[in-house]
């Protein structure tokens, strides 16, 4: 991907916050939520072969897709959607959307409680709802339907409450509202985009209002952005951009506008992993295999704490961040799954933060990671940490470079105060 001229006034030495930070908690919440159903099939990036995109999104495992994969000819998603809800249309369900339990401070408490810090809501979908009273939205957005909320708003105030960075997804690539062509059944290509001026404008007044109204720190763009938008003038992308270095001359933006600007890459389940070589980056995933609810989910398509714990360190043991994903019911409930899973995680922080938060990977051949036993490094000023999962008593070997780091040649692995595994920091030499 190439960085465009036009954009050159956006490069800029990275904010220290961001590489520091290591976790976001992402979150899916539309009116997909209610019916809350996809096939869980398997982890993006996991399907391979000739068709592939046909299949993944005849069956696709994420929920937010619902719109579209119910307009799949023979998927059993438009099957399901019969049988459960008589093919109604899907402008019922941000009616039925109640947030009725929804709590933002809550939310936000489990958020810090992860050890997060930061955290990055969907305001608008591909499905084209705003959860908040976007410009020419008319009422399809959740202060005029469903749960009659400003929940970007909520969220946003109780971020600040728990001192959690606030960010927002919003998806500019498609609108199937705006743009309700056929389904999106093969390659993720152009032809799918929006990409006429009136849209243009339409996704400006959007990003342009989120900024004046809730100063995210995090833009977190998808799927592209309209063409006719790209093009230096007053409703372009370069105007966001500059209202939003203007506002937050610390905040970020990812990589997911076209070849425009972007500040960090990013990767997605087992997708995009080339992103992964630049200087700063940040892999997507939900605790399941869905971003949004999904009813099928449970235990067995999940990951258990010890496991997030192990994904989140592997990440930032290979330079990154990690923005992982809740998707609450429509109630506004995070389920008992996700809930555990970012509980076990903040546990796990409180007693490990210290060789997690502000590291930096080892550089090249200071040390092996390894599979079995599980070991990952990271180093901060002046220590090496080795993260081992492996049994308590076990005698693990440690391939360390001596000149490197003052560590011997096995270690026995010690009893441990949180699920995951155990953290053993050594002198740089
Ligand atoms: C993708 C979207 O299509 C997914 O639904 C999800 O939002 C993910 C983070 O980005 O490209």
């Amino acid at each position: 991907m190439e960085r465009h001229p036009d954009y050159d006034e956006f490069v800029r030495p990275m904010p220290s916050w961001y590489p520091e930070a290591k976790l976001g908690i992402f979150m899916h919440w539309g009116p997909y939520a209610v019916p809350g159903w996809a096939e869980p099939i398997g982890a993006h990036g996991t399907f391979h072969g000739e068709g592939w995109e046909r299949e993944f999104n005849t069956h696709n495992p994420y929920a937010e897709w619902y719109y579209n994969t119910i307009r799949i000819e023979g998927s059993p998603a438009r099957q399901h959607h019969f049988e459960a809800h008589g093919g109604r249309p899907y402008d019922d369900f941000l009616d039925q959307w109640t947030a009725a339990d929804f709590d933002a401070d809550d939310l936000l408490a489990l958020v810090k409680r992860s050890g997060a810090r930061y955290f990055v809501p969907t305001t608008k979908h591909h499905d084209g709802v705003t959860l908040w009273d976007a410009p020419h939205t008319g009422d399809r957005n959740t202060v005029q339907r469903g749960p009659r909320r400003d929940l970007v708003g909520e969220m946003r105030d109780a971020a600040e409450r728990h001192g959690v960075r606030f960010g927002v997804y919003y998806s500019g690539g498609l609108d199937w509202h705006v743009d309700s062509g056929p389904p999106v059944i093969g390659p993720l290509g152009d032809a799918y985009r929006p990409i006429h001026a009136e849209y243009a404008r339409y996704v400006h007044a959007h990003v342009a209002d989120l900024i004046d109204r809730y100063a995210p720190e995090i833009l977190w763009g998808d799927i592209e952005w309209p063409d006719a938008g790209k093009a230096p003038g007053e409703h372009s992308l370069i105007d966001l951009f500059r209202r939003f270095y203007a506002r937050r001359p610390d905040g970020v933006v990812n990589d997911r506008w076209g070849d425009t600007h972007w500040d960090f890459r990013t990767s997605e389940y087992e997708v995009n992993h080339g992103a992964e070589s630049a200087s700063a980056w940040e892999n997507c995933r939900g605790i399941g295999f869905s971003f949004a609810y999904n009813r099928l989910e449970d235990a067995s398509h999940s990951m258990t704490g010890p496991e997030t714990i192990r994904y989140f360190v592997d990440v930032v043991a290979r330079g990154g961040n990690l923005l992982l994903n809740i998707g609450p019911t429509a109630e506004g409930r995070v389920t008992d799954i996700q809930r555990r899973a970012l509980e076990e995680l903040g546990a796990w922080n409180d007693v490990n933060g210290a060789a997690v938060f502000g590291s930096e990977p080892l550089p090249e051949g200071w040390a092996a990671s390894s599979e079995t036993p599980w070991i990952r490094w990271t180093r901060t000023n002046g220590f090496a940490h080795a993260f081992i999962d492996a049994p308590t008593g076990d005698v693990v070997s440690l391939e360390v470079a001596s000149e490197r780091i003052d560590a011997p040649s096995s270690v026995v692995v010690p009893d441990s105060d949180a699920p995951g595994p155990v953290v053993l920091s050594f002198p740089l030499r």
